[in-house]
């Protein structure tokens, strides 16, 4: 929507750009840190979009069907900061406060929606692929509910962005899947960090996009009318994504001391200007700012940007109009779009699921991912081109993959790119309305790890499903065999998030059952990521005393349970998670011939188990007893479990290329080994008592 009253006062934008410039500088010289140069390259593009295109309620941050920015390269905070005090979501106080402790104005600011920050991406590449998930979701949204709540989905990126591996699948996907509402601009300064560009790259970006499908506008990232002209034409496009690639001046309007230009320098990159070698004093006199207040908001600024937010206000409030006519028509469907924007879903009867004995863990999953398929709505799964081996197919056998033009599916098929494919899901999960998952090999969560931590900092209820959790992968040998993977991701188990929780939920079943409640444990967590770890191979399912296997593996909701125990006192504690625990039970049937008594604890997640009673911690493992801990991973996996004086066994090296059951014996997984383990251990402890 293009202002009319402004849109050909080239001085007042050209101020209101100079006002990013300055504040952003000012900010940067004040904290004595930051990145002064992108941002005032930048700030033409900036004003245009946010003042004449991004559509936003100022009133209402949180307003669904707003547009949505994400800027890849959040080393650029202090331009968003600057652009979002214009629109008031900021005050000039906390511009001046901008990096320091407990200010809402930190360096690379993650998420802040209520104050107008969608997503900014520290590490580079990722913000804008996130976008790619938010411009997903939005279709699946239009798909559903109607053209009424087509928005866009706006990105920024920068020459970092560019090289960052992570663009090859973003670039790709959006150009397969058409997704004409994603517009990125381009910051193509031809200056990164610590050289200029073309001592790293000769790529022409223009025919890369070109290639994958993208509708490519190359423009004076400087010149307000090409930007404008530029964003019209996107915003009209129905078949492609579009990059507009905007050739900008790094540090527009610096001065070095002498009055010289202090353009295009790297050095403005991540300093403030003074120490850049620039002058603070003449580029604000040369940018016409205030000598005396540096963190002035010009009045005629002020006032254009009152009028813009009037017309954004008239925008949100003529849609909303629209959206209550709509309601009024389509009342079940209003009823749903709010339960999808909750992310409710139906109750699940998951004691009425049939499940073979003896299945895989990934198998079990399967299944259940199949009746959420046929249940839940608001679920999208995706998978790394591993849909028949992760088994996501189940869910993909009850729906039909994204394509070009066609989002009434619920699957989306990533294709090899298993950092892309986690933060497009990070992406759906910041647009909202939708629960997503995705699966690959758990080996190939190296491939994410950089997105699986942006996910528990952010707090995005995004699940994981990994398969082919240990060696048992077998043939396919080492470079296929998890080890260090689990110890490596209950990692962010231990890490906090901002809100004092477990940053992730890291639950490794043992079979079909706990799979099930491990999957209602996934789909009730609304705060943080969720992980489930799967086995390959079939697995015996656990014993039962009592009750139903399903009754006794609701217990998974504490994190650890006994599986089996006995009279009085246990001689030994044997503990493991996933199929682990099965091999625990066959060896305790050896050491019962010894009559020794014994317990058999499974842990799913060692967090969720932390996080109960002292009581029940200690009803469940007692200290001062001896305790064993089964692991196809590194031993320390299980160390904060057994402690000092319990015994693991795991393994300490990669794995090997054979069949699993050979791979079982030669490890060292097998019954006989755990009798064999365990007396040894029990003599030793005997002797150290
Ligand atoms: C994944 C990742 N690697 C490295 C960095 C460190 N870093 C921050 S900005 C930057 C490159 C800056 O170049 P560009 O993106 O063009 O930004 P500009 O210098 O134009 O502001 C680098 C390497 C990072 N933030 N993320
Ligand atoms: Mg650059």
């Amino acid at each position: 929507m293009i202002l009319k009253n402004t849109q050909m006062n080239t001085d007042i934008n050209q101020r209101a750009a100079d006002n990013i410039r300055i504040l952003s500088m000012a900010m940067v010289e004040k904290s004595k840190s930051g990145h002064p140069g992108g941002a005032m390259g930048g700030a033409d593009y900036i004003h245009i979009l946010f003042s004449e295109f991004l559509k936003f309620d100022p009133d209402n941050p949180t307003w669904i069907n707003r547009d949505r920015f994400f800027l890849d390269p959040g080393h650029m905070s202090a331009m968003l900061y600057s652009v979002l005090t214009l629109t008031g979501q900021y005050k000039v106080d906390e511009l001046k406060n901008f990096r320091q402790w407990g200010s809402h104005t930190p360096g690379h600011p993650e998420l802040n929606v209520t104050k107008g920050i969608e997503n900014t991406s520290g590490p580079l590449g990722q913000g804008h692929t996130m976008a790619v998930g938010a411009a997903i979701t939005e279709r699946f949204l239009v798909a559903r509910f109607g053209e009424l709540f087509s928005h866009k989905i706006f990105t920024y990126i920068s020459d970092g962005g560019v090289q960052e591996e992570i663009s090859q699948g973003a670039g790709r996907l959006a150009g397969f899947l058409g997704l004409s509402n994603l517009i990125m601009f381009y910051d193509s300064n031809d200056i990164q960090l610590s050289s200029e560009t073309k001592v790293v790259t000769r790529e022409d970006t223009g025919m890369k996009y070109t290639a994958w499908g993208w509708n490519v506008i190359e423009i004076n990232g400087n010149d307000q009318v090409q930007i404008r002209t530029a964003l019209t034409s996107a915003i009209n496009e129905k078949e492609k994504p579009t990059i507009i690639i905007g050739k900008t001046i790094m540090g527009k309007g610096l001065l070095d001391n002498e009055g010289k230009s202090f353009e295009r320098k790297t050095s403005t990159h991540g300093m403030p200007v003074s120490e850049a070698g620039g002058s603070f004093e003449k580029s604000l006199i040369n940018l016409n700012g205030n000598i005396s207040d540096p963190f002035e908001v010009f009045q005629e600024v002020k006032d254009l940007y009152k009028k813009v937010l009037e017309n954004k206000r008239d925008i949100a409030a003529n849609w909303k109009k629209a959206k209550d006519g709509w309601a009024l028509q389509n009342k079940e469907l209003d009823k749903k779009l709010h339960s999808f924007y909750k992310l409710e879903f139906p109750e699940i009867d998951y004691r009425s699921i049939p499940l073979k004995e003896g299945l895989a863990t990934r198998a079990a999953s399967a299944t259940v991912l199949g009746i959420y398929a046929k249940n839940i709505e608001n679920m999208i799964v995706s998978s790394a081109d591993l849909s028949n081996s992760d088994k996501t197919d189940g869910f993909l056998k009850n729906t039909h993959p994204f394509i070009k033009g066609d989002f009434t599916g619920a699957f989306l098929q990533a294709g090899v790119s298993e950092l892309t494919m986690a933060a497009v899901i990070n992406g759906m999960a910041l647009h909202g309305g939708v629960i997503p998952a995705c699966g690959t090999f758990f080996v190939f969560s190296d491939y994410q790890k950089p997105a699986i931590r942006l996910a528990c900092l952010m707090g995005l209820p995004v699940k994981y499903i990994w398969s082919h959790d240990a060696f048992r992968v077998g043939e396919d040998g080492p470079t296929h065999q998890p080890v260090e993977h689990e110890a490596q991701i209950r990692l962010l188990e231990h890490l906090k998030n901002h809100h004092g929780e477990n940053s992730m939920l890291v639950l490794r079943p043992a079979d079909s059952a706990e799979t099930m409640v491990a999957w209602k444990l996934a789909m009730a967590n609304k705060t943080t990521p969720t992980a489930l770890i799967l086995s390959r191979q079939n697995i015996k399912d656990l014993p039962s005393e009592k009750n139903t296997r399903f009754d006794d593996a609701l217990q998974t909701e504490k994190g650890a349970y006994i599986v089996q125990n006995c009279q009085g006192n246990p001689d030994i504690i044997l503990l493991a998670s996933g199929s682990e625990v099965s091999t625990l039970v066959e060896g305790a049937l050896l050491l019962k011939k010894d009559n020794l008594k014994i317990r058999i604890v499974s842990v799913p997640s060692e967090g969720l188990f932390r996080k109960q009673s002292d009581i029940y911690q200690k009803a469940v493992i007692p200290e001062n007893i001896p305790i064993f801990g089964l692991t196809a991973g590194l031993p320390v996996t299980l160390k904060g479990l057994t402690g000092e004086k319990g015994r693991i066994w795991g393994m300490n090296s990669f794995g090997f290329s054979a069949p699993y059951k050979v791979l079982d014996e030669k490890l060292g997984f097998t019954a006989d080994n755990v009798y064999k383990q365990v007396k040894e251990y029990l003599a030793e402890y005997k002797e150290g008592e």
